[in-house]
């Protein structure tokens, strides 16, 4: 019997659901930072084994959406409930009920199997762990409740066995060697924007989107270039920094990560460039991957 399906992690921001779909899959295919709104995208992980398939969905935070990129990536997170098979919902610690009604309801009122996971476990003691069960027992009674710490690995594997029962029977839906459903691209713009995200503060990186504009594989180096969109003028000067050193640094550890994401060297050059508004541009949106 080979058993397959759709496994979709949604949550509140920052509640550690890139970081649990890391740990599942065993390679940093999202990027993690302690902001919140990182992830953006609906990424596809898929955890092959002889007998099954299981393919998760890391998906953005649940907001409500202030301008048109948010929009879309509400979008993903609605995409996420319509084709699971089984729903993660994740929470944090001291956490209280999604401020999102409709999407509450919709995990409330759930036909398919919701496994409730408390994260961060490794910061809180015993009896603040059994209030806080008590707490979803009582709001979602129909539920499993299983206390994790996706950091601290604590769980993530009786999880997963878990979820590995609830799989309907069915066939491998992905090649059994695939491992995500985006390309090498898109994961040269994460890393950058990871960065971004971890050296920037206020606006700065929620008004960043990232373009590879080229990506060569030789034998033994990967060449890559790299537009970093900015929507105005004195944010690209922020980015770059006095004498260029901030932009490098974003460069430099980028390389790191991706030397190691490809295990190849990497060579990267990365430009600025102004895109007025470009995350309410329907157009430009569309470029980027977010609609449609
Ligand atoms: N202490 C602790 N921190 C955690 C745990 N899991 C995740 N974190 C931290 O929580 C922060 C957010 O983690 P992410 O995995 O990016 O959270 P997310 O839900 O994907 O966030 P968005 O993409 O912004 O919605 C990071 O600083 C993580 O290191 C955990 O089990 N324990
Ligand atoms: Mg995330």
């Amino acid at each position: 019997m080979h058993r397959s399906g759709f496994v979709n992690i949604i949550g509140n921001p920052n509640v550690g659901k890139s970081t649990l779909m890391n740990a599942f899959v065993g390679e940093k295919l999202s990027i993690i930072t302690s902001k919140a709104q990182t992830t953006r995208h609906r990424i596809l992980g898929i955890v092959n084994g002889e007998d099954f398939q299981m393919i998760l969905s890391d998906t953005p935070g649940i907001i409500k959406p202030a301008y048109e990129l948010q929009t879309s990536m509400m979008d993903f997170v609605k995409s996420a409930f319509e084709d699971a098979d089984v729903l993660l919902y994740m929470v944090e610690i001291g956490e209280k009920a999604l401020k999102d009604e409709e999407f509450f309801k919709k995990i409330k009122n759930s036909k398919i199997p919701v496994l409730l996971l408390l994260n961060k476990i490794d910061t809180s003691d015993q009896q603040v762990l059994e209030e806080q069960i008590q707490y979803w027992q009582e709001q979602l009674p129909n539920v499993e409740i299983h206390p994790i710490s996706a950091l601290e690995n604590f769980n993530v594997k009786e999880v997963f066995e878990r979820i590995l029962e609830l799989l309907p029977e069915g066939p491998p839906y992905y090649p059994k060697d695939q491992l995500t459903d985006k390309p090498e691209r898109f994961f040269v713009n994460e890393t950058i924007r990871e960065k971004i995200l971890l050296h920037y503060k206020k606006e700065i990186p929620y008004s960043v989107e990232v373009e590879t504009e080229e990506f060569l594989e030789d034998e033994d180096i990967i060449r890559i270039r790299s537009v970093i969109m900015v929507e105005r003028d004195t944010q690209k000067g922020i980015i770059i920094g006095h004498k260029g050193s901030a932009l490098k640094k974003v460069g430099v550890e980028s390389r790191k990560d991706l030397q190691k994401f490809f295990a190849k060297q990497v060579h990267i050059e990365l430009y600025v460039k102004v895109n007025k508004n470009w995350r309410s541009n329907a157009q430009q949106l569309k470029r980027f991957g977010y609609n449609g």
